[in-house]
């Protein structure tokens, strides 16, 4: 074992997680992938790997790292995520002290920081799964088709609030939809790279001029062409539209939701502030810890942190 990995059964220190962060900061920066930035998948990573929670039962989030197997990394709503997971596979190989768990909840607040967003709180301790026997049963995880009544019933089983949907949805700023993944198109901001409240800005500053658009696949979500630019000089580089999912546009249709988004859209610290305090609780559901913080899984074979 490596001078720097923690004692059995200890989670890492801050400082032995030094090391790894910059590892993950290091890896950020691809400039064939995507729009450059390894960060925004990072970040999805993270989310549906918590965003399995559900409060009744207390199973799902996460811990163990579910998603490395068929089971939890098949569901057709983690498509695309292999490459979240590639990207930090080096990082593992380089720390393997750290779980998988912690790797991918820690790699998004490295990434969300990075990209000029808020220091999420982040505590480690997770453990990884032995096996799949653990892993939540695929379909918990929103689906954007759909509205707000939809997005109540998904994040009210993780136990949160309206103010919290719209503060979770502000990531939204970052990275786009894939047709090979969820067969969505197109990105959310102009800079998907750069953590912002931009997002929430354009929601609304576009209202009314958000048109809904049938894909091929028969899916359908909303897009802003500025005809302008679209139509692009001779010579000169075309802006790309933008888009919404259903989902996005359920938050300023609903009058609760929208209450949050001018909120957010108006003050981009109010939503740096909450953004960072709803992100730090959904990486936390359904893990226990001690008094000390220490993580306490379930069947008590083996408590906090092990390789
Ligand atoms: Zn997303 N999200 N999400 N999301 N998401 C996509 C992409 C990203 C929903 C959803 O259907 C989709 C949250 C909430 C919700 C990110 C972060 C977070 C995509 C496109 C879809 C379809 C996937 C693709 O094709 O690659 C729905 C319905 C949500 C309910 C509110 C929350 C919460 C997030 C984090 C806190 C991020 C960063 C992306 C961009 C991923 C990328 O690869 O660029």
């Amino acid at each position: 074992m490596p001078q720097n990995a923690p004692a059995p059964g200890a989670a890492p220190t801050a400082e032995q997680l030094e090391p790894v962060k910059a590892a993950v900061r290091a890896l950020l920066h691809q400039p064939e992938y995507d729009d450059g930035s390894a960060g925004p998948v990072l970040v999805r990573l993270a989310w549906h790997s918590a965003g399995t929670y559900c409060k009744e039962t207390n199973t799902g989030g996460s811990n163990g790292a579910g998603m490395r197997y068929e089971k939890e990394g098949g569901d057709p709503a983690n498509a695309g995520l292999q490459h979240a997971r590639a990207f930090l596979e080096p990082v593992k190989s380089q720390f393997p002290f750290i779980s998988y768990a912690d790797l991918w909840t820690l790699a998004a607040t490295v990434a969300v920081a990075e990209m000029g967003g808020p220091a999420v709180p982040w505590q480690g301790g997770r453990t990884d799964y032995a096996d799949d026997a653990k892993v939540p049963p695929r379909g918990r995880l929103p689906d954007g088709a759909q509205g707000a009544d939809h997005l109540r019933f998904i994040f009210h089983r993780m136990g949160f609030s309206d103010q919290e949907i719209v503060a979770l949805s502000g990531a939204h700023n970052l990275g786009r939809c894939h047709g090979d993944r969820s067969g969505f198109e197109g990105k959310w901001v102009n800079n998907p790279t750069r953590f912002s409240n931009q997002y929430f800005k354009l929601l609304l500053k576009f209202e009314g001029e958000w048109k809904k658009t049938t894909l091929k696949n028969g899916l359908q979500q909303f897009v802003y062409v500025d005809e302008d630019l679209a139509a692009g000089e001779e010579g000169e580089e075309k802006e790309e539209g933008l888009m919404m999912l259903p989902t996005d546009m359920s938050l300023i249709s609903d009058s609760k939701f929208r209450a949050w988004v001018e909120k957010y859209a108006a003050d981009q610290d109010l939503f740096f502030r909450d953004f960072a305090a709803v992100f730090a609780k959904l990486l936390e559901l359904g893990i226990k810890r001690n008094s000390e913080g220490r993580v306490v899984n379930d069947e008590n074979v083996e408590d906090g942190y092990r390789s």
